[in-house]
């Protein structure tokens, strides 16, 4: 009988290199009880070396979260473990190089295997902020307001932007890294003086940064799922106790709750599922995205935040939870997303 080969490639050199083992080793477990495949894992450790299956395995099955040794040359030696060169379809779950992305899907690509989520163009666009932002205005999907600069314009006339900034989004406002390969650099800030130091500290992170205006919203999330005829799942809400959803929030459990489904208006729902269809089609996304809102109740306004193609994927995380409630488990959803990496290629 003749075994799909499934790569399941995870670690790698991002901050989320725990988060991409947590979600490689649910994906693990829910496909080695399909016997529809042959699960091969392959590790990227920190320093971005590559394992073989042997070695992933054990990373696979160790309890605790384990930061990978870091090798002992100063050169890094980069290979393909020979492994590679058998797998059928890939699953990707992790950030490539240094945060900025598509890298990984370009690998994919030249290896001419298929492989499971977006591809080098949604997965690029969907990590920087400026590029998603402007697509989404060039779609006439709601947002709120923003202004992005670059490291150079800023340089120029600090004092200017700051003012422009200040009159244009007012504050609360956040400043974030154009890139959002990384958690870090991004702030709430409350008046002038705090804005110029978090520009000149997101600045550091990214040559292009983006401020937008703070809105006081509840923040609602919606899963996609597909190539050509993308599906939208039931919507979910997330409640948190702390400042803004950074990264320790996200990841501390406790911290942040998910509520499914939502509790809103059945015509919020609706633009929730429509605009997440329509921003997944803007960016040509395949298999699969999740779409984060704002909904401003005392406008009853639905605002798009932002596309991530690389959503967590534990069995806790919102993305999966969302599908579950849908009517598809986990272990389901990584068949249908292995059936339309296969779909996508053919
Ligand atoms: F392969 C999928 F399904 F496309 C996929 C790929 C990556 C799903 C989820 C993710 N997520 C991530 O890689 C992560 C950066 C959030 C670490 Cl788990």
């Amino acid at each position: 009988s003749e075994k799909l080969r499934v790569g399941l490639l995870f670690g790698g050199q991002s901050g989320e290199h725990e988060v991409s083992i947590t979600s490689a080793k649910a994906i693990a477990s829910a496909l080695s009880q399909n016997s529809r495949y042959d699960l091969q894992p392959f590790y990227i450790q920190k320093d971005g070396l590559w394992c073989n299956p042997t070695k992933s395995q054990a990373v696979l099955q160790q309890t605790q979260a384990e930061p990978s040794a870091s090798s002992n040359s100063q050169v890094i030696q980069w290979q393909l473990p020979i492994e590679a060169n058998q797998i059928d379809v890939w699953f990707p779950v992790l950030h490539g190089p240094n945060g900025e992305d598509g890298t990984v899907q370009g690998l994919l690509q030249l290896m001419q295997k298929p492989y499971v989520g977006n591809g080098v163009l949604a997965s690029a666009v969907g990590m920087d902020k400026i590029l998603m932002k402007s697509l989404f205005a060039q779609a006439g999907l709601a947002q709120v307001k923003y202004v992005a600069l670059s490291r150079w314009q800023w340089q120029q006339e600090p004092e200017s932007w700051g003012e422009y900034i200040e009159t244009e989004l007012g504050y609360p406002c956040f400043v974030k890294p154009s890139n959002l390969g990384s958690s870090v650099g991004i702030s709430k800030v409350r008046d002038l003086a705090q804005l110029e130091v978090a520009i000149a500290s997101a600045i550091g992170y990214d040559s292009r940064i983006i401020v937008e205006q703070g809105v006081t919203a509840r923040e609602i999330e919606c899963a996609v799922l597909g190539n050509d005829q993308p599906q939208a799942s039931i919507v979910g809400e997330i409640t948190y106790k702390s400042d803004f959803y950074d990264y320790e929030t996200k990841y501390t459990a406790g911290m942040a709750e998910l509520i499914i489904p939502a509790n809103l208006p059945s015509e919020v729902i609706e633009a929730v599922q429509a605009m997440s269809v329509k921003a997944f089609q803007t960016l040509a996304g395949s298999g699969l995205a999740r779409v984060d809102f704002f909904y401003v109740e005392s406008t009853a306004t639905v605002l798009i935040n932002e596309i991530n193609t690389l959503p967590g994927f534990t069995a806790l995380s919102m993305y999966p939870k969302l599908w579950e409630y849908s009517g598809i488990p986990f272990a389901d959803l990584c068949d249908r997303l292995i059936d339309l990496a296969l779909e996508k290629s053919s």
